[in-house]
Formats: structure tokens, sequence, C-alpha cells
């Protein structure tokens, strides 16, 4: 038997030696396990391993050196550690929010954690335009937990420094440095995925408006720069898990301390890739919930900040009168760029959603695309006048009239 003292890559016939070595005691010493590798993400391998006599199980994630979506792309093996690490803080933040982490390795760079099969993939139970009453509620409460509470107005500075530090997460930063916040403006590395029908748009609306350029090049330095809050980093709906009554956030390899705006745009934007899919659809109740959820999680978003801001925050200069509502006003600007970056990259950039992609209509499909990039720039150009979650599905109707 393979003693995992030296990393290599996994295969499904491994992993049952490496759990009983690994995990003794998870599973009956002699158990007849399953294994099946259910990764569907661009970057990692993810083996849901069962107990076929109790049904018990676990999830083993491991990192590979070349990334799924191109071999080409090598990324550090220690964002395993770190995704491990910042599940254990969250679960302290915000409990019952995420998956339980049983162990992590920094040998085999794995982790094993609480299998939530019971869950969906929210962004394919959307794509089946199923609605999720309990979602804005639930993102919210996730979110002001996990960002407010990590941000020098509420945690000691020291102790959030060492935090930052152990959350210096370069290579996973720089795709989304170039992925979201460079190409779709210049399309520099040649790998963007543009429709040959949409091709002109696309030139015309993103690759020669200077001042998009511009902003978007604001909000790139402010990611690289502002170590606001511990942030997910990939706050999509193919990291969140759903139930009717439950929401579970997975997958924060990208975490790092960045402007807390980045992940709750990354909400916003990926609510409006089920709305496109909707729309070409004509899911009409569907379609009228997504804006709903839009608007509610803001404004709960807004809500929960300010409440928890008044009960935790103990620095005097952050209790300054009129700092908290300052604060919160560059939060829901940087929550309205980055819902215009994640549109733009999704749209054109190397890793898409299906959520649009699979539009089988080619018009109704560059229809969605188009919608996106037009809200995209709302989003980012006007991104100070964002002060509501009615703001936000503003934005969307007002590019639904711009492309009548
Ligand atoms: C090269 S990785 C492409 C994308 O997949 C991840 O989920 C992130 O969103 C990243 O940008
Ligand atoms: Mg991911």
């Amino acid at each position: 038997m393979a003693a995992y003292d030296k990393y290599f890559l996994m295969k499904e016939e491994d992993v049952a030696g490496y759990v009983q070595a690994r995990y003794a005691g998870h599973f009956a010493p002699d158990a007849k396990l399953t294994v099946k590798e259910i990764g569907d993400g661009n970057l990692n391998y993810v083996f849901k391993v069962v107990e076929e006599a109790t049904g018990k199980s676990m999830i083993v994630k491991q990192a590979g050196e070349a990334l799924r979506i191109s071999a080409e792309m090598h990324v550090s093996t220690d964002r395993n550690r770190i995704e491990s690490e910042i599940l254990q803080l969250q679960d302290k933040l915000a409990p019952g929010t995420v998956p339980k982490i049983y162990g992590y390795d920094t040998v085999m760079c794995a982790c094993a954690m609480e299998d939530l099969s019971d869950h969906e993939l929210m962004r394919y139970a959307l794509m089946k335009h199923e609605i999720f009453p309990q979602f804005a509620e639930d993102i919210s409460t996730y979110m002001v937990n996990t960002l407010l509470k990590t941000t020098d107005v509420v945690m000691e500075h020291k102790e959030k420094k060492a935090l930052v530090k152990s959350f210096i997460n370069p290579e996973l930063c720089e795709i989304t440095e170039d992925l979201v916040l460079m190409e779709p403006y210049n399309d520099l590395k040649g790998r963007n995925l543009v429709d040959d029908n949409i091709a002109d748009f696309v030139k015309k609306e993103l690759y020669e408006d200077g001042a998009l350029k511009l902003e978007a090049a604001k909000l790139k330095f402010d990611f690289m720069n502002n170590a606001q809050a511990l942030l997910h980093g990939d706050l999509h709906t193919g990291s969140i898990f759903v139930k009717k009554d439950s929401t579970k956030v997975f997958d924060p390899e990208f975490a790092f301390f960045g402007p807390m705006g980045y992940d709750i745009g990354n909400v916003v934007a990926n609510l409006i890739f089920a709305y496109d899919n909707g729309v070409a659809a004509g899911a009409e109740e569907f379609n009228a919930w997504v804006l709903d959820c839009i608007r509610e999680t803001v404004d709960l978003f807004i809500a929960k900040f300010r409440k928890a801001y008044d009960e935790c925050v103990t620095e005097p200069m952050a209790k300054v009168e009129g700092f908290r509502e300052a604060y919160l006003k560059s939060i829901l600007s940087d929550t309205a760029g980055y819902t215009g970056t994640e549109l733009h990259r999704r749209t054109v950039g190397m890793a898409q959603v299906k959520d649009v992609n699979t539009i089988a209509d080619p018009e109704k499909k560059a229809y969605a695309k188009k919608l996106n990039i037009l809200a995209g720039k709302d989003y980012i150009l006007h991104r100070d006048s964002f002060l509501s979650g009615q703001d936000f599905v503003d934005a969307v109707k007002r590019a639904e009239q711009l492309l009548k």
C-alpha cells in the first residue's frame, strides 16, 4: 500500500487506501468503500467516498499541479491548505454555512470534508429554474459574518495582519487579475472565447471603450491592494450548494484579503447569469424571483452589515460619526464594479458559465451576452451610484431597454 508520504495525483483506485491510512476510524477498518471522482470545476479532483454497508461518506479533494481547464496552466497546490484553513475559520465566523473539514494533508495537497450530496449545486438547480426563497437570507448572513468580521474595523489589527500573511495567495490571485480584471478588456493573451455573432459588439463595447478600461484598471488595482477582508475569492453559483432550507458555500481556494465587494459582486453577477437562462427559456416566475433575490441579497447585506457593525466594531476610529456609512458606500461601489467585471469575464473570457452557454438558440444566447456586457458596463461606470438592492436590479432593466 502507498505510504502517501510523497505527493502524487490520486486516481479513484488510490483513494480508499488513502482515507483508511490518513483518516483511520472514519470508516470501519474492513469497510468496502466505493470511490467516484465527481469534480466539476476547472482546477481540482474531487472524490466521493461511500462505505457500502452504512452509506457513511466523505469528500476528498486534491489539488493537481496542472489545472483541469488547461494542462498548460500550473498553480501552486498550496491552494488546498488555504481552502482547508479558511473553511475552518469560516465555520467559526458563520457556523453551519460551510462544509466541515475533517483534516488536510500538505503532502498529498488533499483535504477531507463533509459530503453535502443531499444538497444540489446551485448553478445546476438554477438552470432548472428552481427557486430558493431562503438563499438571500443565508448568503447575506454568510457574507456579513465572513467578511465584516475579518476586517480591521472588527478584528484586532495584529491578528488580522497575521491572517493576511497566511492567506497570501499570489498564483490564484494572478488568475483573477488576468482572467477577470484584464483580459475581458484587451484579450491580451488571445484566449478569450467570443461568439462570431457578437464579435463586433465585443470589440466596440469592451476592447475599444477607453473610459471602461480606465475604470476596470482602477478595479484591478483595488483588488490587488485593498486587503479589506478575507474573501472567498470565487463566490459564484458553482461554489454554492443549496437545498430549499439550506445554503452551503464551498471551494474557497481563491481566498485572500481583498475588497469585500468582490465576493458580493460575484453573487450578484452569477444570479444575473441564472436570469439570462430564465429569460431565454421564458421562465417568468423564476425570472421575477431572481431579480427579487438580487434585490434582497443586497438589501439584507446592507441591513445585517449595519447591525453587525454597531455590535462588533471596537476600533475607535471606526466609530467616528459617519464612518460606517462611508465604509458601506465604498463596499457597495466595489460590489457594483466587480458585478460588472464578473459579468464581462464570464461572457468573453476563457472560463465561461453553463447558464449562458447552454442557451441553444444562437440569437437568444447573443442577447444574453449583450445584456451581460451592457449591464456590466453600467455597474462599472456608475458604480458610485449603487446604494440599494433596487439599484442593482435597475441596471439589468436598463440594459434590457437598450437592447429593445
Ligand atoms: C483557470 S481557472 C478559471 C476559473 O475557474 C475558477 O473557478 C475561477 O473562477 C477561475 O477564474
Ligand atoms: Mg472553484
